[in-house]
């Protein structure tokens, strides 16, 4: 696993995958229930459906910013396990959200695969799956972490981005409730507001404040590292927001449903800067409706106003000082986690 020159990333990439399997075969052996062949094979299947097959940044990164907080340090054996394992919680927790998320946002594709919960002899087994994915990752934290001084502020952390995810899904939800009522009351500020919440914290801060427990850190001197992150979040899920109508569903693998599901995209709230009186009529006519002639006239809306270009122009500029405030901070070694999470997602089309 490692050499002279010290562990490389793709030999850390692959410690990591590894890392999957022995985890899922912790979890099919757990000796607090008694597993028949059929509870066993639902399990893992549901695992190896839901949990792997996404890009995996958010469980690299915990491994990643680990060996970039060691300053190059060769890491043993013992700590590439246990980051990988907390990048795997960081993956299952994922999975969780996405599985509910799926349900909830009506989507029929995820990974390049149809969603879980439409697999026919799935439906709404699927809400029950999801309470099992985020049962696994209090049970993988105590099998390997409970003897950590750490374990508690770990299983905190887990818990506190939980709540702050499923409070930003609320918002996510029941803002369309009053975009229903009032399109125009969609602005950049409720956007930031819904994906600050729904995404930036599990997405972003999450895997550095575990990399940070690791490494013997009090997460209460890290808040501008977490400010920073909760920005890059921020970025993160407007590209997503982007991606949900301008993306190649082969790329993304998945088929966008924000304009059907009346969300208060990224894309939405700048188009009601742009629009004329006319073009805002349109908007408020096709904006949220099921109906694919209604979505086409809501995306040509949307090219005409050349919302490709604003998008491009505003990518530009949160680069930029994203960039400035990455090179403001005192560390190095956090600057270079830093730097790592901006180059993977800057103008990425997946
Ligand atoms: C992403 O929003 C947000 C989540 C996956 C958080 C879900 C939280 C729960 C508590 C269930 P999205 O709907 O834009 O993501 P995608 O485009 O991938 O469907
Ligand atoms: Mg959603
Ligand atoms: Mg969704
Ligand atoms: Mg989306």
């Amino acid at each position: 696993m490692s050499n002279q020159n010290g562990t490389t990333s793709s030999d850390l990439r692959e410690a990591f995958l590894g890392v999957y399997s022995v985890l899922k075969s912790e979890l099919l052996n757990d000796t607090a229930f008694e597993w028949t062949d059929d509870s066993r094979q639902w399990v893992e299947r549901m695992l190896d459906y839901n949990v792997r097959g996404g890009k995996l940044n958010r469980g690299l990164s915990v491994i990643d910013s680990y060996k970039l907080l060691k300053e190059g340090k060769e890491l043993t054996r013992d700590e590439v396990f246990l980051a990988s394992a907390l990048g795997w919680c960081i993956e299952w927790l994922q999975a969780y959200f996405l599985v509910h998320d799926d349900i909830m946002d009506g989507s029929h594709t995820r990974r390049g695969q149809p969603c879980w919960f439409r697999l026919p002899k799935v439906g709404l087994i699927a809400l029950n799956d999801g309470i099992i994915l985020r049962n696994h990752v209090a049970r993988i934290l105590k099998k390997h972490f409970r003897e950590k001084p750490y374990y508690v502020d770990l299983i905190d952390l887990f818990n506190e981005v939980e709540f702050q995810t499923a409070s930003g899904q609320m918002i996510d939800l029941i803002t369309t409730l009053e975009g229903e009522k009032d399109l125009s009351k969609y602005s950049l500020q409720l956007h930031r507001r819904i994906v600050q919440y729904k995404t930036a914290y599990y997405s972003f801060y999450l895997p550095v404040a575990c990399a940070l427990l690791m490494a013997g850190e009090n997460l209460d001197y890290h808040v501008d590292v977490k400010n920073v992150l909760i920005d890059m979040g921020i970025y993160f899920q407007l590209q997503d927001d982007y991606l949900d109508c301008f993306g190649d569903p082969e790329k993304i693998g998945k088929i966008g449903t924000d304009i059907e599901d009346f969300k208060c995209s990224w894309l939405v709230v700048k188009a009601l800067e742009h629009c004329n009186e006319e073009q805002k009529k349109i908007l408020f006519e096709h904006y949220g409706k099921a109906d694919a002639a209604d979505v086409a006239k809501v995306k040509e809306l949307y090219n005409h106003i050349d919302l490709k270009g604003v998008f491009a122009d505003y990518e530009d500029k949160i680069y930029e000082r994203l960039t400035s405030s990455i090179e403001a901070h005192p560390s190095t070694a956090l600057q270079a986690v830093l730097k790592s999470f901006l180059g993977k997602i800057y103008k990425r089309q997946k």
